[in-house]
This record gives C-alpha cells, sequence and structure tokens, in this order.
C-alpha cells in the first residue's frame, strides 16, 4: 500500500512543524504582553538586542553598508528563523515524552529570559514576557499532544504496523491542531503589533517659538534639479540609526534630563522647565559615522531647542571632565568630547524638527544635536542623563566598540543625479547634488570630472548657514558611451575633499564619490 509511507512522511512534517508553530504563538503571546508592558522587554526584541551588542563591529558595518535601513527587518528575521529552526527538534522529542519538548521550550525561554533581564535598562519584570512566551507554547505543546493522542485505536482510518501507534486520525488531528495553533500565533501577533503602534502613536505638544531664531531659509534648487536631494530633508525620509529594534516610547510628562559627575550643583530639569528656557532654531546636516562616501546617511533639518551651555553653566561645570557622558532612556551611552561641544557652536538639547515636536524614532522628548560632530559622538536621542565625566573614567557604548572619540565630520559631497549605472540620452544632462563642510567655513565650492578630466567648478545652490549643507549643479553635455562622474568639495577654508579612501571605522569614510554612467 503506497499511501502508508506517503502517511508517515506527512507525519514526520508535521511533527516537525509543532515546535516552530508553538513556538510562533507564545512569541506571539510574549510580543503582546511586552506591548502592553515594555515593548523592549518582547523576546524577540531582546535576543535581538542581544545579538546587535555582541556583533563585532566589523560585520555590523557590513550589515549597514549592505541592508542599509532594512539591517533590524533582516536581523529580526533571521533571529526568528533561528528560534523556529531550533524549535523544530521540540515535535519529535514530545512524540517520545511530552516532558522532553516542554523541556526543551523551557531552555529556549531561558535564552530569551536572559537575553531581556541583561538589557541595559531591564528590571525584574522584563522576564515576564519571556515567562508568557514559555508558557504559553508549553500549554500549546501540551494542548495540541493531549488532543492528537485522543485519536483512539478504534477510530476510522486505523493503520497499525508493528506496534506503530500513528493512525491517519492521529495525523489529521495534528493537523488540525497545527493550523489552530498557527492562526491563534498570527491573530495575537496582529494584535501585538497594532498594540504597538498604537503606544508609539506621537505625543501631541506645543512647542514655544525660538527667541533666536533661525535666518529665513531660501529656497533651494530642488525644482530645477529634478532628482536632487531636497534642500530640507523631510522627516520622513530623514535617515535613521540608533541601536534599537523597537521605538522608545516615552512620554513628555514622566521624561526629565539629570546633569551631574563633575559639576557644582546636580540637577534635574523636566519638559515644562526645558521649554521653558530660552530657545534657538538652528539649520544643521547631521550625519552618520556609517555613512560611506555618496552613502544616505545624512540629512539636514531646522532644530529647535536649548543651548547645551545654558544647560551645563547651571549645574558649573568643574575642572576635571573631558566628556560629556549622555545617557539616554534604555541606558545607551554616547560620549562627547566637552572642548568640542562648548567651543562656541550651536550645540544644543533639541526639541523640534522642522517646525514639528520631535517624532519619536528621532529622539523625542528630547535629543541632542551638534553641528560638526558625527551622530555616535553628539545626537543622542530620547536623553535622560549627562553626566560629566572622563573618557579614562568612563566609556560610552561605542568607545568600547573601538570607534572614535574625537570624530568631526569629514568633508564630503554627493552625487544625486544622474543615478549610478543611470542610462542616459546624449546631449544636454544635468549633474547634482549635496555638499557639506561644517565648521570650516562651510561649502565654498564643489566641483566635477567627468572621465577622470580635470576638476570644473559646478554651480551652488543657496547657503542656509555653515553647519548645512548646500545644494550643487553642473550641466553636462553628454557623449555617446560609458561615462566616470565624480565631485569634490572645497570648504571655506580651502581644503579639499580628500581622495584617500577610508572606511567608516573607526572616525569616518573619506574618499571621492565616482558613478559610471551609459549615454546614449
Ligand atoms: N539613544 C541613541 N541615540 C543615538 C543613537 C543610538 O543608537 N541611540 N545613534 C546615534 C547615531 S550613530 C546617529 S548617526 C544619530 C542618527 O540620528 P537620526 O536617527 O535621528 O538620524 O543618532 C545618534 N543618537
Ligand atoms: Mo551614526
Amino acid at each position: 500500500m503506497s499511501s502508508r509511507p506517503r502517511t508517515r512522511v506527512l507525519d514526520l512534517a508535521l511533527r516537525l512543524a509543532i515546535g516552530p508553530a508553538v513556538g510562533a504563538l507564545g512569541l506571539a503571546a510574549g510580543h503582546l504582553t511586552a506591548a502592553l508592558t515594555t515593548p523592549a522587554a518582547s523576546p524577540v526584541l531582546a535576543v535581538g538586542s542581544t545579538v546587535i551588542d555582541h556583533t563585532p563591529t566589523p560585520v555590523k558595518e557590513w550589515a549597514i553598508a549592505h541592508f542599509g535601513t532594512h539591517d533590524k527587518t533582516i536581523l529580526i528575521g533571521s533571529v526568528l528563523i533561528a528560534v523556529l529552526l531550533l524549535a523544530t527538534m521540540v515535535g519529535p522529542l514530545a512524540r517520545r515524552r511530552l516532558a522532553y519538548g516542554a523541556a526543551a521550550l523551557g531552555v529556549l525561554t531561558l535564552i530569551a529570559a536572559a537575553g531581556a533581564l541583561h538589557r541595559p535598562s531591564a528590571g525584574p519584570a522584563w522576564v515576564v514576557p519571556s515567562l508568557v512566551t514559555g508558557l504559553v507554547a508549553i500549554a500549546a505543546l501540551a494542548l495540541e499532544d493531549r488532543f492528537a493522542r485522543a485519536a483512539t485505536p478504534e477510530a476510522p482510518g486505523l493503520e497499525v504496523r508493528g506496534g506503530s501507534a500513528t493512525t491517519l486520525e492521529t495525523t489529521r488531528r495534528t493537523a488540525l491542531a497545527l493550523g489552530a495553533t498557527v492562526a491563534a500565533a498570527a491573530a495575537i501577533g496582529e494584535t501585538g503589533r497594532w498594540a504597538i503602534a498604537r503606544r508609539s502613536r506621537a505625543e501631541s505638544v506645543t512647542l514655544p517659538a525660538a527667541a533666536d531664531r533661525a535666518a529665513a531659509f531660501p529656497a533651494g534648487i530642488d525644482r530645477m534639479v529634478p532628482g536632487i536631494t531636497p534642500f530640507r530633508t523631510p522627516i520622513d525620509r530623514f535617515y535613521r540609526v540608533d541601536t534599537r529594534l523597537d521605538l522608545p516610547v516615552v512620554d513628555s510628562g514622566s521624561w526629565s534630563l539629570r546633569i551631574d559627575g563633575d559639576v557644582a550643583h546636580p540637577y534635574e530639569i523636566d519638559y515644562g522647565e526645558l521649554l521653558a528656557m530660552p530657545m534657538i532654531e538652528r539649520d544643521i546636516t547631521l550625519t552618520c559615522v556609517s555613512n560611506s562616501v555618496g552613502g544616505p546617511y545624512v540629512g539636514s533639518a531646522r532644530w529647535l531647542g536649548v543651548r547645551l551651555t545654558d544647560v551645563l553653566d547651571r549645574a558649573g561645570v568643574g575642572g576635571s571632565a573631558d566628556q560629556i557622558l549622555s545617557t539616554d532612556v534604555a541606558g545607551m551611552t554616547i560620549s562627547t568630547p566637552l572642548a568640542l561641544a562648548t567651543d562656541g557652536r550651536d550645540a544644543m538639547l533639541a526639541v523640534g524638527m522642522n517646525g514639528e515636536p520631535l517624532p519619536r524614532a528621532h529622539g523625542f522628548p528630547v535629543r541632542m544635536v551638534i553641528p560638526g560632530l558625527y551622530g555616535f559622538i553628539s545626537a543622542t536621542k530620547w536623553v535622560t542623563r549627562l553626566t560629566l565625566t572622563t573618557y579614562e573614567q568612563r566609556q560610552a557604548y561605542w568607545t568600547k566598540r573601538g570607534w572614535a572619540t574625537d570624530a568631526p565630520i569629514k568633508i564630503s559631497s554627493r552625487i544625486d543625479t544622474p543615478r549610478p549605472l543611470a542610462a542616459l540620452k546624449a546631449g544636454d544632462q544635468m549633474i547634482g547634488g549635496v555638499a557639506w563642510a561644517q565648521q570650516n567655513g562651510g561649502v565654498a565650492r564643489v566641483e566635477v570630472s567627468i572621465d577622470g578630466g580635470p576638476w570644473k567648478a559646478a554651480h551652488l545652490g543657496p547657503s542656509a548657514g555653515n553647519d548645512y549643507w548646500r545644494q550643487w549643479y553642473a550641466p553636462w553635455h553628454a557623449t555617446p558611451g560609458n561615462h566616470q562622474l565624480s565631485c569634490r568639495v572645497i570648504d571655506g577654508a580651502g581644503h579639499t575633499q580628500t581622495a584617500m579612501r577610508a572606511e567608516p571605522f573607526p572616525g569616518g569614510s573619506s574618499g571621492v564619490q565616482s558613478i559610471s554612467v551609459d549615454v546614449s
């Protein structure tokens, strides 16, 4: 009879699927529990964050370079797949003895719980979502087991061979139970996602006007050069780089900032008090140290906030500190060279971005913004504490991972249009992009070279100050064939963007972008 081996294969497949199915149901339940309590304590996020923290810097660099902003989705996906693969052993174990399967689920649960408890800001309650995950998965496994075994040998379709108790009815019931489990996991998982999205909706706050306003914002050349980066980056297009898998939901009413360490008068300030301080408004370009030449991790916005020095002066900074160690709501740390933050540049504690309260993804309610320094040493989002200390005493997250402590943004420029490998028509074309040279007198000049020929000046768009990028464009008469286009910036102090290539690690990339296009 040929149906026998087929039944066996089907039975094995179902057995292997049981673990992943009850595991997914447990994870969904744990995720929903976390959504209602502490999202970051979700077993998936906790294990994912632990993986991020332990990933060697070069691997992280590679992931950011290859997956871009999708790196997080890919990480979470990989963690899920790994866990579900491990869970395939649960079904076969449970068939031998239910307790074996339950024990395997217990071990997976313990790993998630340990991951959650080791997060920097974890409290004992962080273990709850992992426990819920484990309990729900084990309960589902037990239920499934009972349901499948309830198929008695008297049931129709009986097929006993050599003492095997596998019956068509068992297989049918296992399949039914699996389907129900997967459906429940999907429903609960969706509810968890919905609950998290609901929690992370923006909070409506009214910001005061700045006493010290930015100059009128000039119109960019966005319309004149199709495909060029907008002069001001819309919030929904602003790059996001941080170590968080979830979106920290910080309530402005419970937020406060503590200033301590080497200061005469440590103090704490709440959101209302901060908003009551004199506000400045500035146009500043933010860049990530992980950006490669020509890359996407750079954005420009109008920021509203309080001068960092106003907040520090109130505490009275002592003589021994050389760094500001800032801590975010989850205990993540960033260190900023004190001398650079207080040298007169417009370092600020920002509350507003492009005329709106900071979005949660960009640090609501308060973040740091310091022109001229890469984000990883200056732009702490969800900041809750500024500690004046020394690099010798305390090392921040990226300092421990070997990144530079002194990291001014290297001057750089990018071609936005045409796109690399574009197919163009011969004739008049426009090359355009953005360039930045903060704290160095701004962008003085951008030059373009075609096929390695002489550098020729491009036209510059308007200036919104030295801390802000500038758009540029160069008309080009394209002839048929393959062409290499390059650009470089020259700052107000006469420095030319170097052609010397450097990788992002440890202090930022350098080199000249060169793209290839086909003209016909
Ligand atoms: N709390 C916190 N702040 C952070 C980070 C982070 O991981 N956690 N990443 C920093 C880095 S590396 C950069 S480049 C900027 C990016 O800011 P954005 O996401 O608003 O563009 O935020 C900085 N602030
Ligand atoms: Mo960054």
